[in-house]
């Protein structure tokens, strides 16, 4: 991983949202900053997208915790990157290739891992479609691999759905990522709505190997849901 070699820093700065004023539709995710990096003061960058979609470190931890626990992976793939929200807690345990298409993102992302410690050597990062990409991670079979996701939800109006279906993910349905994924490793893990459809979700089981789901829960509000596929007995964990 080279470090920001793309852009330089001002043209970055230019894109992140990193002090008042903040947008007002983004004003309840800044009063949130050290839930979402406890090290926000330390200079994390984000830009207004990431402000919404970054996973909460606490949450973060536990999903990287939980993987680690039950496949004990040599390989994750964290096939929607952002800013490294994800990225930052896999690689503690074991190399990570994350992918994005928005190569600012990207930049981001290395700058936000740095601010964590973690060196540069353990994540790469392919910029590009996913789908494409997977295409040329098939080398990862050979590897005890996951492949986690956690794709755009549509931006924050998918709150209103009263049920949220797979096929609303965009830009790719859910069985497409699904079936993609599985052709590189059997663990999959999707970060997913709180208000998606468990009926949906149950078809990608048996009645012998249920998809297990982990609801993350704030104050004791819903916050968002990680299903872990072919990982019969995962643990959950408490944030
Ligand atoms: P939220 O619904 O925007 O916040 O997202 P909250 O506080 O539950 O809002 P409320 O007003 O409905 O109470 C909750 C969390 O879901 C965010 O912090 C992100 O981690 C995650 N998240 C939200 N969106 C819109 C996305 C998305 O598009 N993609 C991904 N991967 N995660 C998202
Ligand atoms: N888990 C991340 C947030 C992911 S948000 C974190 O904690 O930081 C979803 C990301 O998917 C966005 O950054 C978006 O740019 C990226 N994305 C959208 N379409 C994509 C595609 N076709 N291929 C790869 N990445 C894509």
């Amino acid at each position: 991983m080279n470090k920001n070699e793309e852009f330089d820093e001002d043209e970055l700065l230019k894109k992140c949202i990193i002090c008042p004023p903040v947008p007002k539709a983004l004003k309840k995710y800044w009063n949130n900053r050290y839930n979402l990096f406890s090290r926000f003061d330390e200079g994390i960058w984000l830009d207004y997208q990431s402000w919404y979609s970054v996973t909460p470190e606490k949450v973060a931890v536990a999903i990287a915790k939980s993987v680690v626990d039950f496949i004990q992976p040599e390989l994750i793939i964290d096939a929607f990157s952002g800013c490294g929200g994800n990225t930052i807690q896999f690689a503690k345990y074991c190399p990570v290739i994350s992918i994005e298409i928005d190569p600012i993102k990207i930049a981001m992302a290395k700058h936000n891992l740095e601010i964590y410690g973690i060196p540069s050597s353990r994540v790469t990062f392919i910029q590009g479609d996913v789908l494409e990409t997977f295409k040329s991670l098939q080398f990862a079979k050979d590897y005890r691999s996951l492949v986690f996701m956690s794709p755009p939800w549509g931006g924050p109006s998918y709150s209103g759905k009263t049920v949220y279906s797979l096929n609303d993910l965009n830009p790719y349905a859910f069985d497409v990522l699904f079936k993609e994924a599985t052709r590189i490793s059997p663990y999959v893990a999707a970060f997913l709505p709180r208000n998606t459809d468990v009926k949906e979700l149950a078809a990608y089981g048996s009645i012998h190997n249920k998809p297990y789901i982990t609801n993350f829960l704030f104050e004791g509000y819903a916050k968002a849901i990680c299903c872990y596929f072919n990982m019969k007995g995962a643990i959950a964990r408490k944030i």
